[in-house]
């Protein structure tokens, strides 16, 4: 059975554009809760280990220069099928082949700067959330 957390975050391009009321207004309308919240910024070495998965990838080293450039906010959701539902709302990973409506479609500048984060599985959604957020900010 699906799971109903997921985990993602608002990325420098759409903080340092203004974004993060529209993007979170998008998110709640949607009908997802917000479990988790905080505004903070990764180290590049941080952003490489939670994109570890990538570092073989060409696009690593700029995706982790370009995720600790600025601010970011984390969030823990709650919805029934929550990490598809997400992903549906976000949109691709590459904003000129997002659908209308999609957030990635709305906000973000490049494939690189997509504008938001969207866990893959609920398996990573829960070693994400946990990435940012102690159990004592998990309610
Ligand atoms: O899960 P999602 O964010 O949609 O894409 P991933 O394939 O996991 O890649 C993570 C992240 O890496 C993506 O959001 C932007 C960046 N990236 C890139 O800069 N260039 C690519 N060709 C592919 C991904
Ligand atoms: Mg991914």
């Amino acid at each position: 059975m699906a799971g109903n957390k997921t985990f993602t975050m608002i990325k420098p391009d759409a903080v340092e554009a203004g974004n993060i009321g529209a993007i979170t207004k998008m998110i709640q309308e949607a009908g997802f809760g917000i479990v988790s919240m905080k505004l903070t910024k990764l180290s590049k070495e941080r952003a490489g280990q939670f994109y570890a998965v990538h570092q073989e990838r060409p696009f690593y080293n700029d995706l982790c220069n370009y995720m600790s450039s600025g601010p970011i906010v984390a969030m823990i959701l709650e919805k029934d099928n929550a990490v598809e539902d997400f992903r549906k709302l976000i949109g691709a990973t590459n904003p000129a082949e997002a659908a209308e409506g999609t957030i990635r479609k709305l906000f973000a500048t490049s494939i690189e700067a997509n504008a938001v984060h969207g866990s893959d599985s609920d398996e990573n959604a829960e070693i994400e959330g946990n990435f940012f957020f102690s159990s004592l900010e998990k309610f």
